[in-house]
């Protein structure tokens, strides 16, 4: 007992002070910054990278996207999640959304993205584009500020994205498999998953929090659910009750039907993602393995006993962190004239 009392004291305070590091964080600061000046970022991206070329491109992303989402809300999660996987592939440049050719089998044809979805809001804001300011706007600019635009209106918070990127000629589907990390990994793979983009512990449990929204299929958890290690059986570190519930909707052999990852709050952007990790009801076994470390466990239980105090401003900073990684800038790459093939 006095044990007990004495730990969840020392938890208690060691929240505190990691509220209190978190408040103190000079992240926020450093955007506004570099909005409010006009800074250039140490990878040549720039705010505002239209102003003189494209004056109204941003505000014609928003209002396109404001559109797709108003018809349909759940589109924001795959427009978000295109982004993710075009930043970890060869960098930000737009490689997710080349198709393959006849000598090549491009990211697109990887088998992590056999379920993205959303390529067409890409495609015709694009095509808006080229008609506005032919050959200016890139496809890899246009996913960032689409993915920033999906976040917002859906109730997640607004980040700046400075633009410049250019889009790569080269799109392989083995470097996706590769590079992206596994719904089954564990703790050590997905950290190394994210440090080989220069992203830090801290963005890999906040990054992960992209899961307030959206859907998993079944066929990814089919294993956890039924046959974890060979021997018929389920993944223990799964809720019993949540895993009971799940065997309901998804059935062995199963294709085709999806489950929210938040349940009830899938299409709103909320901090409902760390208190669904800690009652051990993440979906994936990467979404559980984030208590299996402690400096993402106690992120996540810190989001989740204080109704995510610091996730809205945590997810902007390491989204703003995720757009710069690996981008093309200046003479490197090229403007696409259509995002699904190089010029
Ligand atoms: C940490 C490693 C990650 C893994 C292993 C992972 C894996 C997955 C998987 C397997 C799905 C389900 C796809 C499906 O069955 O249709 C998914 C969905 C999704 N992921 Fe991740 N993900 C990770 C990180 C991220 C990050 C960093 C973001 C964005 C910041 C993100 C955003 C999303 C979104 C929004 C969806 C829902 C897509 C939809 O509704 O169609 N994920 N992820
Ligand atoms: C469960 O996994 C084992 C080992 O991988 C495999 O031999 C067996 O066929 C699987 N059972 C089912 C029902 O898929
Ligand atoms: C890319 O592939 C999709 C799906 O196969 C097709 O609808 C689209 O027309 C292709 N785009 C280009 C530019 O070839
Ligand atoms: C959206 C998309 O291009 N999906 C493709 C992903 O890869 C599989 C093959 O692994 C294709 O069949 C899908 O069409």
């Amino acid at each position: 007992m006095a044990i007990q009392k004495l730990l969840s004291l020392v938890f208690s305070h060691l929240v505190l002070f990691l509220v209190f590091l978190d408040l103190t964080n000079s992240q926020r600061l450093q955007v506004g910054l570099q909005v409010g000046l006009g800074i250039s970022t140490s990878q040549g991206l720039q705010l505002g990278f239209y102003r003189q070329t494209c004056p109204n491109a941003e505000s014609t992303i928003h209002g396109m996207v404001q559109q797709f989402i108003f018809k349909d809300r759940t589109l924001a999660a795959p427009l978000l999640r295109m982004h993710f996987h075009d930043c970890f592939v060869r960098g930000c440049d737009g490689s997710v959304l080349l198709n393959s050719t006849n000598t090549n089998q491009a990211e697109k044809d990887a088998v992590p993205n056999q379920t993205l979805r959303g390529f067409n809001v890409i495609d015709t804001i694009k095509s808006a584009l080229e008609k506005e300011c032919p050959g200016v706007v890139s496809c890899a600019d246009i996913l960032a500020l689409v993915a920033r635009d999906s976040v917002a209106m859906v109730g997640g918070p607004s980040w700046v994205v400075p633009t410049g990127r250019k889009d790569g000629r080269v799109s392989i589907a083995s470097e996706a498999l590769a590079q992206l990390p596994s719904p089954f990994a564990n703790i050590n793979q997905l950290k190394q998953n994210f440090a080989a983009k220069g992203l830090s512990v801290k963005d890999l449990v906040v990054l992960s929090g992209g899961h307030t929204i959206g859907i998993g299929h079944c066929f990814v958890i089919s294993n956890r659910l039924y046959n974890f290690s060979g021997r018929g059986d389920t993944d223990p570190s799964l809720d019993p009750a949540y895993a009971a519930q799940l065997k309901k909707k998804c059935k062995p052999g199963d294709t085709t039907t999806v489950v929210e990852m938040d349940p009830g709050s899938s299409k709103l952007f909320d901090d409902d993602y760390y208190t669904v990790v800690a009652r051990r009801r993440g979906l994936f076994q990467s979404d559980a393995a984030l208590l299996n470390d402690i400096q993402t466990r106690i992120y996540v239980i810190l989001q989740s006993s204080t109704n995510g105090i610091t996730f809205a401003q945590d997810f902007a900073a390491s989204m703003v962190k995720l757009g710069n990684v690996g981008v093309l800038t200046g003479s490197q790459g090229e403007i696409r004239k259509q995002c699904a093939m190089v010029n």
